[in-house]
């Protein structure tokens, strides 16, 4: 145990770890891995309602993340006004229209042909729940004369990646279909949800049921072999 004496900030805890039985370790992790190779992008959904619980669940989940000097900088907005979801759809479809129509370059539209997407981004407004994870790039508080003082975060956009990891997988494992879907600029989902200018759009996810029709491209993750090197 480490000697005490040391910075009086520093609040240290038993940890909380429960040592399993190897047989045991491995059965956890092939049921976790099975359950998550099945996992899929989902770009058709149905409009059936999904309870509010497993989003805030969800998003629970994520809220365990690891972050930068434990700043935790990101927040979930969860819009499932139809309304709001009409404005976000219509602001995105305007950004991908340029984006495929001018600003992406042949390399890129051959890398996407495989995937099947287009300007047209339906399930905006089709999924019945839409997360717009915003990372927040410092944090405010004011002083005692009411002055505002900026709070440094460290590794946002390290920090709020694996947050989203957690997300899409606890979701996944929710019985729930997602996409992570970055329309570029996104600048608009800030104005269009009225945050603050500490945070910045990072991600939206919309959250559903897939279509009864739904259908997904033919392709494949590496092989084990190729992504992971021993030493
Ligand atoms: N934002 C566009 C293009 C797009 C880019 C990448 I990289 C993808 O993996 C998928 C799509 C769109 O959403 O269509």
């Amino acid at each position: 145990m480490p000697a005490d004496g040391g910075d009086p900030r520093y609040h240290p805890i038993p940890l909380a770890f429960s040592r399993l039985a190897p047989d045991e370790q491995a059965r956890r992790l092939q049921a976790f891995a099975a359950r998550l190779q099945s996992r899929r992008t989902v770009r058709h959904y149905a409009d059936e309602p999904v309870p509010d619980g497993l989003i805030d669940g969800a998003i629970a989940v994520a809220g365990t993340a690891p972050s930068g000097a434990n700043m935790q900088p990101w927040r979930f907005i969860v819009v499932r006004d139809p309304e709001t979801k009409r404005r976000i759809r219509l602001a995105a479809e305007d950004e991908e229209r340029a984006f495929y129509q001018q600003r992406a370059t042949d390399e890129w539209l051959e890398a996407l042909a495989p995937l099947g997407t287009d300007w047209h981004k339906d399930f905006l407004e089709v999924a019945p729940v839409l997360i717009v994870v915003f990372r927040i790039d410092y944090g405010i508080r004011h002083d005692a004369e009411g002055r505002e003082e900026r709070i440094k975060h460290y590794y946002v956009q390290e920090s709020v990646g694996i947050a989203c990891g957690f997300l899409l997988a606890a979701l996944h494992v929710a019985g729930l279909a997602t996409l992570t879907h970055t329309p570029s600029p996104m600048g608009f989902l800030a104005d269009i949800l009225g945050r603050p200018k500490n945070e910045k759009p990072y991600l939206l996810i919309p959250v559903g049921y897939p279509a009864a029709d739904a259908v997904v491209p033919d392709i494949a993750k590496k092989p084990l072999d190729e992504i992971r090197i021993r030493k």
